[in-house]
C-alpha cells in the first residue's frame, strides 16, 4: 500500500506510516474517534477526489457528473433507509457545517437558540461565543444538574418558556446518558420552536436501535459520519420533507461549493456497512464495553459523572484523584493511552485544564477488544494516574499497552 507515495514523497509517506503505527500501538479512547474500514478508506481516497459536482443529482453545474449522481443517490437512499427520515443531504463537509446550514436555513441573525452549554457537554457549534453560532445568534444555554450531571428537563422547559427561542437544539458531545427527544419535542411545541438534534456521537447507536431516534420528534437532525457510525470524516443533515428545499439551498450554494464526492462515496460505503447485521452486534459491544470500562473505573475509585453510562462514553471526574484533566491526558498519552481532557458540570477549572477526562469505547471495540480488556484498561489508567505519571509506572504500562494492542491489530498489519 502507498507504494507511489513512498517513492514520490517520502516525507509525507513517513508521516502517514507513523500515524498508522501510533493508531495501532495506542489504546484509543477518544469517544468521538473510530477506525473506519479499509473499504471506507479506499472509497475516501478514490478517483472521485478529482471531480467537481456542484449542485445535486440530476441538476449539476458541471458536465461529467452521471456517476457522481449515482453515488450521491446511493448514499442518500441508504441513509434514509437507516434513519427512516424524509429527506437527507449528504454534502456537509463536517458536523459543524451541517449545523451551520440548519441555522442559516431557518434563522435570521440575532434569532434566539436554546442549547446545552459547553461545560455540560454541549458543542462549540451549538452557540459558543467563539464559534459562528455564538457570533450570529442570541444563545441561551441550559446546563446539566451540577449534582447529578443529568439534563433537568423541567429546568430546560422553564428556560424555554422564559426566552421563547426560535430553535431548541438537543444533542451533546460529552453526555453519557440517553437523551429524551420526545420530552424536548413537548417543550418545543409549548414555545413553538424548531427542534433540532445533533446526534454526532450517538448516530451508530440510533442507527441500530440502541438509542431512541430523534427523527420522529425533530424538524432537523444533524450528525457526523465518523464517530459511532464509523464512516469517513464528514457530516449529514436529515430533515422533514417541508424543509428539504431550504436545507439543500443553504448547503449549496449557501455555505459550501463543490461537494467532496470521494467522501460521499465513503459515506455510501459506511451506510451500507451500517445496514448489515454485524453493525448491530458491533454497537451492542460498544455499549457492553462502555459499561465494563465504567465499572472497572468505579472499582478503582473513579467518580463518574451521572454515576455511569447509557451510551458509548464515560465522563470521569478526577478531583478525588488530585489530577486535572490536562495532567491526566498528558500522563496517559505518555503511557500510550489516548483520551481527552473534558469539563465536568460546574467545573472549577478553565476549559483548557478541566477536572475530567472523557473516555469512549467505539475505537477499542472496532479492533475487537471486549469486556475483559476494558477491566484491564481501567487498571492501566488507574495505575498511571495514581502514580501521578511516575516514570517507572509509565514505562511498565507502555509495555503492557503494546502487548495488548498487538493482540488486536486494527488494519491487520498493512504496510
Ligand atoms: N470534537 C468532537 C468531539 O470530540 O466530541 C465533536 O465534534
Amino acid at each position: 500500500m502507498f507504494e507511489h507515495l513512498k517513492k514520490t514523497d517520502p516525507e509525507v509517506f513517513s508521516c502517514v506510516m507513523r500515524e498508522l503505527d501510533r493508531q495501532e500501538r495506542n489504546i484509543e479512547l477518544i469517544a468521538s474517534e473510530n477506525f473506519a474500514s479499509l473499504s471506507v478508506l479506499e472509497a475516501a481516497s478514490s478517483f472521485f477526489t478529482n471531480k467537481y459536482a456542484e449542485g445535486y443529482p440530476g441538476k449539476r453545474y458541471y458536465g461529467g457528473c452521471f456517476v457522481c449522481d449515482e453515488i450521491e443517490n446511493l448514499a442518500i437512499s441508504r441513509c434514509r433507509e437507516i434513519f427512516k427520515c424524509d429527506h437527507v443531504n449528504v454534502q456537509p463537509l463536517s458536523g459543524t457545517q451541517a449545523n451551520m446550514a440548519v441555522f442559516f436555513a431557518v434563522l435570521n441573525p440575532g434569532d434566539k437558540i436554546l442549547s446545552m452549554g459547553l461545560p455540560s457537554g454541549g458543542h462549540l457549534s451549538h452557540g459558543h461565543p467563539l464559534s459562528f453560532s455564538g457570533r450570529f445568534f442570541d444563545v441561551v444555554s441550559y446546563e446539566t444538574d451540577p449534582e447529578t450531571g443529568l439534563i433537568d428537563y423541567d429546568e430546560v422547559e422553564k428556560i424555554a418558556l422564559r426566552h421563547r427561542p426560535k430553535l431548541i437544539l438537543c444533542g451533546a458531545s460529552a453526555y453519557p446518558r440517553t437523551i429524551d427527544f420526545e420530552r424536548f419535542r413537548k417543550i418545543a411545541d409549548k414555545t413553538e420552536s424548531y427542534l433540532m438534534a445533533d446526534i454526532a456521537h450517538i448516530a451508530g447507536l440510533v442507527a441500530s436501535g440502541f438509542h431512541p431516534s430523534p427523527v420522529p420528534h425533530c424538524d432537523f437532525v444533524t450528525t457526523t459520519t465518523h464517530k459511532t457510525l464509523r464512516g469517513p470524516r464528514a457530516g449529514v443533515i436529515m430533515c422533514r420533507r417541508e424543509y428539504a428545499t431550504v436545507i439543500d439551498r443553504m448547503v449549496f450554494p449557501g455555505i459550501q461549493g463543490g461537494p467532496h464526492m470521494h467522501i460521499i462515496a465513503a459515506k455510501a460505503v459506511a451506510f451500507g456497512e451500517a445496514q448489515k447485521p454485524e453493525f448491530r452486534i458491533y454497537q451492542e459491544r460498544i455499549l457492553k464495553n462502555s459499561r465494563a470500562l465504567a465499572q472497572g473505573l468505579e472499582k478503582k475509585g473513579f467518580r463518574l459523572v451521572t454515576g455511569g453510562t447509557d451510551n458509548h462514553l464515560i465522563l470521569a471526574d478526577l478531583r478525588n484523584k488530585r489530577v486535572t484533566g490536562k495532567q491526566a491526558q498528558e500522563m496517559l498519552e505518555e503511557s500510550f493511552i489516548t483520551v481527552n481532557k473534558n469539563s465536568i458540570p460546574a467545573d472549577p477549572e478553565k476549559p483548557f485544564v478541566t477536572s475530567g477526562i472523557r473516555l469512549g469505547t467505539p475505537a477499542v471495540t472496532a479492533r475487537g477488544m471486549g469486556e475483559k480488556e476494558m477491566y484491564l484498561i481501567a487498571d492501566l489508567i488507574s495505575r498511571v494516574l495514581s502514580s501521578k505519571g511516575e516514570k517507572k509506572t509509565v514505562s511498565q504500562v507502555r509495555s503492557e499497552v503494546e502487548v495488548l494492542t498487538k493482540k488486536f491489530p486494527v488494519y491487520g498489519g498493512i504496510k
